[in-house]
Parts: C-alpha cells; structure tokens; sequence
C-alpha cells in the first residue's frame, strides 16, 4: 500500500506541478492513511485516492469593480468545489493579494476532512480572491463584494455551497456579500452564507467559536496527560479572527498569553496581552499592531513575525496563516520548553516542523482537528436558519464543547489503533478519511 501510495503522490506531483501547498497537504493526509488502506483495499481498488484528490469543480471569474478613484479595478475570484459526499461544499471565502489556486486547493483539501470531523452533514469547498481589502475604504470593500457576488451567486445555495469568512473576510464582508446576493436573487435564503450578523439569521458564538474551538481541543489534550492549563504561559501570533478569541479562551482559563502579531511584527507583553486594547487597535480602528507598543510601556513590538517563535512559551498557537511555523521555528520553541502546539490557523506548520515536533513529543493539535469548531458552528446556523430560530450564547457553545470533545477522542482513538497514541495528526486523518470514503463507496461512481 506504500507504494501504491507513492504512485498516487506522483501522479499528483505531475498533474498539479507547482501547487506546492496543494501537494504538501494531499502528502499528509495520504501517508497516513496507508493502515487504513491496508484493512480496506477496496478504497484502492476502487480509487478513493485518485477521486479524492481531484476537486468536483473549479470556478474562476473576472472581478471588476470601481475605486474612490474612480479607477478601475480588475481582480481575481475563485471557488473550489472539492467534495459534496457529505453534504452541500462549505468552506471559507479568504480575500488575500496572495490567494491562488494552489492555496484555495490546499484549503478546500483540509475542509473536507476537517467537515468531516464535525460529525455535521457539510461537504468541503473553499474560495476567495486576490483581492487586499487592507487600507480600502467601506465603499470600496462593498463594491468589490458586490462584484465578487454579481458572479458567484449563480454557483451558491443553502444546498449547493455554503461560503463563510476565512483571512480578510469577516462580518463586513459577509454582510455586502449577502446583500447582494439577496438582490439578485430575489430570495431570503439565510442559509447561503454563515458568519452572518446576528441580526439577519446569524449564529451566536459563530464569530468565537474558531478560537473557543481551537482551545477547548487543546484543554482536552492536555487534561488527558494531567496538565492544567492554568497558569501556562501562551504564544499566539495572528490578531484577526481566530487569534483574538483563542486569547479570550486562554485568558479565561487562566493562563498568561504573552503575544500576538500581525503581517508586520510581533508585539510581547510581559504582564499579559491587553485584549481589550487588541479589540480596538483590530476591530474598531482596522490599524495595525505596532500601534499597542505606543500605550502599553511594557510591551515590545519587533518587526518581522517569525521571532514570535523565539519567545519562551509553555504552548504555540499559531492563529495567523498557513507555514508561519517552519523547521527552525519549530526547533526554537523546542529548545525553549514547548510543551504543547495547537494549530488555530490552517497548515501553520510545515510538514518537517510537525515531524520535529512530534519526534520531540510535544503534544500537537492539527488544524483540521484543532480548528475545527468555526464550521462547525457555521454547520449549526445552517440548522439554525433551516428551522428559522435562534438557539442562546449558552447553547450554541455547549454544543460547541462537545463537538470539540468528539472531535478530540475521535482522533485519539484512530491515533491509538492505527497509528502511535498521541498522533493526533494521523488519527484525525483516518477517522475523517474512513468517513468521507465510506461515504464515497455508498454513493458508487460519481
Ligand atoms: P483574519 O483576517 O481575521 O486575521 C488574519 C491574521 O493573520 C491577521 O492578524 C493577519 O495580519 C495575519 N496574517 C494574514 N496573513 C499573514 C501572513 N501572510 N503573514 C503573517 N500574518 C498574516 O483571519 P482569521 O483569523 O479568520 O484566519 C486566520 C487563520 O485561521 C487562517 O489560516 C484561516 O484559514 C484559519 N481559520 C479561520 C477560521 C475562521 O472561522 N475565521 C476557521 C478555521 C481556520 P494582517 O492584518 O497584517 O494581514
Ligand atoms: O477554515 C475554516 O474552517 C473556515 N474558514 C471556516 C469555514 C466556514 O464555513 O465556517
């Protein structure tokens, strides 16, 4: 199976040449789902691989659109339906001037089996554009979704494709983008988009819930070895979405989280992060993180954000984006004492980072595990929206604390039958690849 395995690879290799963060997630997953391969060759015989691999559809559209200027503008905008074996595609749109296709692929890859996990009926999608909304006014941010939508409305649907935020997509632009796709449809179809405002059908606790997710995981694993989350001291890079509400979480279980960072640098507060302040540097002003270091004496902002690694830490959550944690990244933190890796952000580490880390022992959370209750929580406003009511705060996060406790023992059991018992990574594979297999094998040659 090994070797049929490498055939694959290489059949991937030269089919997608260049997409090299599509090729580094299909390589993980596949190589540790050989067990699996190995007690079920029907997913061989009957190329569960080579299908899996191969994305359903791929949409790319021209988006124009109008500056304050009056300048025009012209954009790229992509959707990868990836996999509809389990339910309707669903997965973030990330609006990034370095978004492509070998990057939506590798995201749209990860969803599948990260949707999966969820145990909630969500197939895997994801899309997005080249687009900066960094330093552009409301309007022009509006016109951009409005084009963006103008096209991709006709490929959407609360049974089709679900899209939600990702990195530069947040409420704002979730809301332009429902607006419009309102209008053009002529339709309330709350259930389209998720992420929504709670005012027009979205979820409660769906903008925490990445970051609530990533870290009640996290407690799970470390509970399990005896290790009190209290009192540790955290690293977070990132300031958005994910790293905000991760600092909320760890905050309130009591431990001191001592960074986080944008594109530009890193920010260290000794006497803990200030997320109050975070909140309104990020969220109200749209600036940029350097800006806490000018009201927080203590603290210091260092340019760059790879020297977030280099400080000392009893656990990393990488909450920023994909391969911030690269070999010697992850070499420092070892050397520093890490005890434990939580990915917030998709794929942060890289392939030979994770096998670093997991020759060292430090217990690691992998993304499509760790991060997993943002879609979830986007699955539950798709329930939500088809009964047409609102479940509480207290409600949705319950809820959420279970899917992440599932999630959790899910991946620990395929790690302890197949695999070693605490490879996470591995055991989160199997236990989502089995699902989407299976799923694949019931519904024959589609
Ligand atoms: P946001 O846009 O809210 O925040 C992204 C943060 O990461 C910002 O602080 C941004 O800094 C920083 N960042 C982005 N790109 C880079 C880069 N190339 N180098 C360094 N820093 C960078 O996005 P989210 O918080 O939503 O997403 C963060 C990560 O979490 C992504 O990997 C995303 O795919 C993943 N994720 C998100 C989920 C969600 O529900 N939103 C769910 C699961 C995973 P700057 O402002 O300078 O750009
Ligand atoms: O990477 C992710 O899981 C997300 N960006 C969330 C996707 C969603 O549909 O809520």
């Amino acid at each position: 199976m090994k070797q049929y395995v490498q055939d694959v690879l290489e059949l991937v290799k030269r089919r997608n040449a260049e997409q090299t963060e599509f090729l580094s997630t299909v390589k993980e997953v596949l190589t540790t789902v050989v067990p699996l391969l190995e007690e079920n060759p029907r997913y061989r015989d009957e190329k569960i691989l080579e299908r899996m691999v191969e994305c359903e559809r791929i949409i790319i559209f021209r988006v124009p659109w109008q500056d304050d200027k009056g300048e025009i503008q012209l954009n790229r905008g992509y959707r990868i339906q990836m996999n509809s074996a389990i339910g309707p595609y669903k997965g973030g749109l990330r609006f990034h001037p370095s978004v492509n296709l070998s990057i939506l692929k590798f995201l749209a890859f990860e969803q599948v089996f990260k949707n999966a996990l969820t145990g909630l009926p969500i197939g895997g999608g994801k899309g997005g554009a080249d687009f900066d909304p960094k330093g552009k006014s409301d309007n022009e941010v509006m016109h951009f979704c409005q084009s963006f939508m103008t096209e991709l409305c006709r490929h959407i649907g609360p049974n089709v494709d679900v899209p939600a935020g990702d990195i530069g997509v947040g409420g704002r632009e979730i809301g332009y983008l429902f607006g419009q796709y309102k209008r053009i449809r002529d339709s309330y179809d709350a259930g389209v988009l998720t992420g929504k405002g709670v005012d027009y059908w979205g979820s409660l606790a769906r903008t925490e819930a990445t970051g609530y997710g990533l870290l009640y995981f996290v407690k799970n694993m470390l509970d399990d070895k005896g290790i009190d989350i209290k009192g540790k001291t955290v690293v977070v890079s990132g300031s958005g979405n994910v790293a905000t509400y991760a600092i909320e979480k760890a905050q309130a279980f009591g431990a001191k989280v001592v960074t986080c960072s944008d594109s530009n640098g890193y920010v260290y507060d000794p006497d803990g992060i200030d997320l109050a302040a975070v909140k309104e540097i990020k969220q109200v002003r749209r600036g940029r993180i350097k800006e806490y270091a000018q009201t927080h004496p203590k603290a210091e902002y260092h340019e760059g954000c790879k020297g977030v690694w280099t400080v000392k830490c009893d656990i990393a959550l990488p909450c920023a984006t994909q391969s911030e944690i690269d070999l010697e990244s992850a070499k420092a933190l070892v050397a520093n004492g890490v005890q434990a890796v939580g990915e917030g952000a998709n794929m942060p580490s890289t392939l030979d980072a994770i096998a670093y880390f997991q020759e060292n022992k430090i217990l690691f959370a992998p993304a499509k595990a760790a991060n997993a209750g943002g879609v979830a929580t986007s699955a539950l406003e798709m329930a939500q929206n088809s009964e047409r009511l609102q479940w509480t705060f207290e409600e949705v996060d319950e809820r959420l604390h279970r899917i992440m406790k599932n999630i959790y023992e899910s991946a620990k059991r395929n790690a302890e039958k197949y695999a070693a018992p605490d490879d996470l990574v591995a055991g989160a594979n199997i236990a989502a690849f089995k699902k989407v297999a299976d799923v694949m094998l019931a519904h024959g040659l589609v």
